[in-house]
């Protein structure tokens, strides 16, 4: 029987500093209602979806960032997201800045059954940027700053999901997607369907080389189809694009199939709802062939990969004696 899944990268136009979580929630559930009239099973947002991103403002006390997190989901001013869900009856993925009762911060993403309770979390473990206060950037990126490293891995579970019956859901967050390390792991649980996020500024705000801006789509485009292909899964990733406090997001949310195809992608900059019917079955011809992990991977030569963080210069080759 074909297994079949509606979804939706729904891409957020930009979300200023000033602007509250009763704009960020009203816009979400526009798009909602535009994915119920198009007959959406699954919406994705993004990354940190519900204010500005914030990381690229410094606080000497990250106390003073308290309101960008969320202590509960739903709250008072994100339950309208959550109706929205229940009455349209579409699971959800939302990313968000999570705020412990311990006191731990976050930056966090939920796969949320329309009735509201979280299927699976998942706390992002490739925290770009800095600590500190960066004299040489012109933009901050404070993720090191705001956030722990995600303590709970990379889950995938298997549940059901739109009229699919069940499906094997896993999530990145932003950075993630260009780490293959993440991908192999969701594959090697068997992913159908990778949801993710991404806040990605136009430029490399570095300063510390040249890099062509129309690259910076390439890489992440590039990373994302390479992600599924070899781990022969569905993508759904989801930006937050525009001119966002004055500085440029490229937006360029994209779906794609396990070939690595590009199956529908966002053209503007504002909120824009893309989507695509998924034939789940299509992860088979890769996972039984090509990718078939269990008679290919030869983790016998993989032992750097995890037993090695920064890389080491090679061994110099010198010519045979005599
Ligand atoms: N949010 C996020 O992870 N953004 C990064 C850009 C980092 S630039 C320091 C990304 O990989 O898209």
């Amino acid at each position: 029987m074909t297994r079949r899944l509606t979804v939706a990268a729904a891409q957020l136009g930009p979300i200023q500093k000033a602007e509250g979580r009763d704009v960020s929630v009203g816009r979400m559930v526009r798009l909602m209602e535009r994915a119920h009239q198009r007959g959406v099973e699954v919406v994705v947002f993004p990354e940190l979806a519900l204010t500005t991103f914030f990381p690229r403002w410094y606080e000497e006390d990250i106390a003073a960032a308290d309101d960008w997190y969320e202590t509960a989901l739903p709250s008072n001013q994100t339950a309208p997201l959550f109706e929205a869900a229940r009455k349209y009856n579409i699971a959800f993925h939302l990313g968000y800045a999570e705020k412990t009762p311990d006191g731990r911060r976050f930056n966090t993403a939920g796969f949320f059954h329309p009735s509201g309770e979280m299927v699976l979390k998942y706390r992002k473990v490739h925290l770009p940027g800095h600590k500190d206060y960066d004299p040489v950037r012109t933009v901050q990126h404070l993720e090191k700053r705001y956030f722990e490293v995600g303590d709970l891995g990379f889950p995938v579970v298997r549940a059901p999901v739109g009229g699919a019956g069940p499906v094997n859901v896993g999530m990145l967050i932003c950075n993630d997607r260009r780490w293959p390390e993440a991908w192999r792991v969701l594959g090697l649980q068997s992913v159908e369907l990778v949801m993710l996020g991404y806040n990605t500024p136009s430029l490399n705000q570095d300063n510390r080389g040249f890099e062509a801006h129309h690259l910076r789509v390439l890489h992440s485009h590039l990373s994302i189809q390479a992600g599924c292909y070899q781990n022969a899964c569905f993508g759904v990733a989801t930006a937050k694009a525009g001119v966002e406090d004055g500085h440029e997001l490229f937006g360029h949310s994209i779906i794609v199939n396990p070939q690595g195809e590009i199956m529908a992608q966002a053209t503007s900059w504002d909120d824009e709802l893309i989507t695509a019917d998924l034939d789940l079955g299509m992860c088979e011809l890769g996972r039984s062939t090509i990718f078939n992990f269990a008679a290919h991977r030869r983790v016998e030569a993989y032992g750097r990969i995890t037993g090695q963080t920064g890389a080491e210069a090679p061994q110099d080759w010198a010519p045979s004696a005599g």
